[in-house]
């Protein structure tokens, strides 16, 4: 059932014991929204504790700082900046059907919990539990701060995607106000990168092939190129949008070798290139600019398809 922000304010003032749930492969914008909620809830009293079926990346605990990890039964289940259940991760399963209260800011939020606040107009999560903390009332601390500007900053793309408003601004300027620490958390997650990041990318950027002109950019990672520069999963995350930077490509294609066989395909594309239209025609998903799926197939036919489901894409942008 859809509440708006008054509703959920006082379910989270009416319960003692919360337990925050944060989406599989954790990002900057879910782990915010549940370290800066859970200290506010802390402020008021409550006992809280985070749960997450993956590990928090290393290079956030820098910026999160601690929150306590308590035992106890909750009274209240709170899913943040998870939009389907699906996303849980196998960790946090057994929540599934139990979330009380869910706040989102995906417009494909599948309504799963008893409780959702959601706006899709919010660039991040983050921003909507920004409003979430004013409205109960606690003082904004430089830890909640930090949090909540990881989140924004993250989601955005540093202040760069088109999904930031003059909101989304305003919400950045209040925390760097509250203490905020931006010049680090932006040098954190934008500019410092592990070596087997830059190895993986290294690795990646070689087997750049062009096509459609080149207004099509594809590159592919393999386990073994994997396992050779021991890049994490989530030290993945930046690499599908680097073949977009090539002055005149419109369409980024990477293709990421899955453990079990296939291959997960991340479209990135430049308007008016729609990668939820090739994504989908291939049996998955995403957002206008940036979409997914996965193909099971060998590298060179999962590359023929997405050629081919990008194609019409193409000719038609062309045509505009
Ligand atoms: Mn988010």
């Amino acid at each position: 059932m859809k509440i708006q922000l008054e509703q959920a304010c006082a379910l989270l003032q009416g319960a003692q014991r919360v337990l925050l749930l944060s989406h599989q492969n954790p990002d900057g914008d879910t782990l915010g929204s549940a370290f800066a909620l859970g200290l506010a809830l802390r402020q008021l009293g409550k006992q809280v504790r985070l749960e997450c079926s993956d590990p928090v990346p290393p290079k956030y605990l820098p910026i999160l700082g601690e929150l306590p990890f308590g035992a106890f039964e909750p009274d209240l289940i709170v899913a943040v900046d998870i939009a389907d259940p699906q996303l849980f991760g196998k960790g946090i399963a057994a929540y599934r059907e139990r979330v009380d209260l869910c706040i989102d800011h995906h417009s494909s939020n599948s309504d799963y919990a008893a409780h959702t606040l959601v706006d899709p107009g919010a660039a991040a999560n983050c921003e909507l539990i920004y409003r979430v903390i004013n409205a109960l009332g606690v003082p904004i601390d430089p830890q909640i701060a930090d949090c909540l500007y990881l989140g924004i900053s993250t989601d955005t793309g540093c202040f760069r995607y088109s999904n930031t408003t003059a909101h989304t601004h305003s919400a950045a300027a209040a925390l760097i106000g509250c203490g905020a620490r931006h010049a680090l958390i932006n040098r954190l997650m934008f500019e410092t990168k592990s070596h087997a990041q830059i190895e993986i990318e290294r690795l990646a950027m070689n087997t750049i092939e062009y096509h459609f002109g080149a207004r099509c950019a594809v590159i592919h990672v393999t386990q073994e190129m994997l396992q050779h520069s021991g890049a994490t999963e989530s030290e993945l995350d930046g690499l599908s949008a680097k073949p977009r930077q090539i002055e005149g490509v419109d369409v980024a294609v990477t293709l990421r070798e899955k453990e079990g066989g296939g291959y997960k395909i991340s479209v990135r594309s430049n308007a008016p290139v729609d990668a939820s239209a090739i994504c989908k025609a291939l049996g998955g998903g995403g957002h206008a600019r940036a979409a997914g799926c996965f193909i099971r197939d060998t590298l060179e036919a999962a590359k023929t398809r997405v050629l081919q489901a990008a194609a019409p894409q193409l000719q038609s942008s062309e045509q505009e």
